[in-house]
């Protein structure tokens, strides 16, 4: 009887462990998912982007003149490494990281990045993510390419 309790109890364990693994940071997009589907309801769209993107713009923004300058995109940088070391690999994230950079915003390649430049990458930044290009995006535009 003994063992037949042990086995029971590693199997729920093992039952557990494997759920909450399936379950945390291994699943593709819902990192994604989670930073920017601000009204949580499975869909990213690109009024989610911009709003979202304006609210990052200015939180970098460290003298409030509307202009991420080198010195600013470089603890905007810093962040995002930091923020993203786990999710690095993931196909999706790994573009949408991209468009995070400052060759990617600054469209008038003068070196700094304003945040019409920001904002208005917007588009082209959800169209490097959305995969199957539908306009949104969402948890199938991650996960292994097909
Ligand atoms: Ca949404
Ligand atoms: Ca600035
Ligand atoms: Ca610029």
């Amino acid at each position: 009887m003994k063992t037949f309790v042990a086995t029971t109890v590693t199997a729920a364990l093992l039952a557990t462990t494997a759920f909450a693994s399936g379950n945390g940071g291994g699943n593709p997009g819902a990192g994604f998912l989670d930073e920017w589907d601000t009204d949580t309801n499975g869909t990213v769209t690109i009024e989610e982007v911009a709003e979202r993107r304006s609210d990052i713009f200015v939180s970098f923004d460290a003298d409030d003149n509307g202009i991420l300058d080198a010195e600013e995109y470089a603890f905007f940088d810093e962040a995002r490494a930091s923020n993203h070391e786990d999710e690095a690999g993931h196909g999706g994230e790994g573009k949408a990281s991209v468009g995070m950079t400052l060759p990617f915003n600054d469209v008038d390649g003068n070196g700094s990045v304003t945040l019409d430049e920001f904002v208005g990458q917007s588009g082209p930044w959800m169209a490097l993510v959305d995969r199957n290009r539908d306009g949104v995006v969402t948890v199938n535009d991650f996960g292994p390419n097909r």
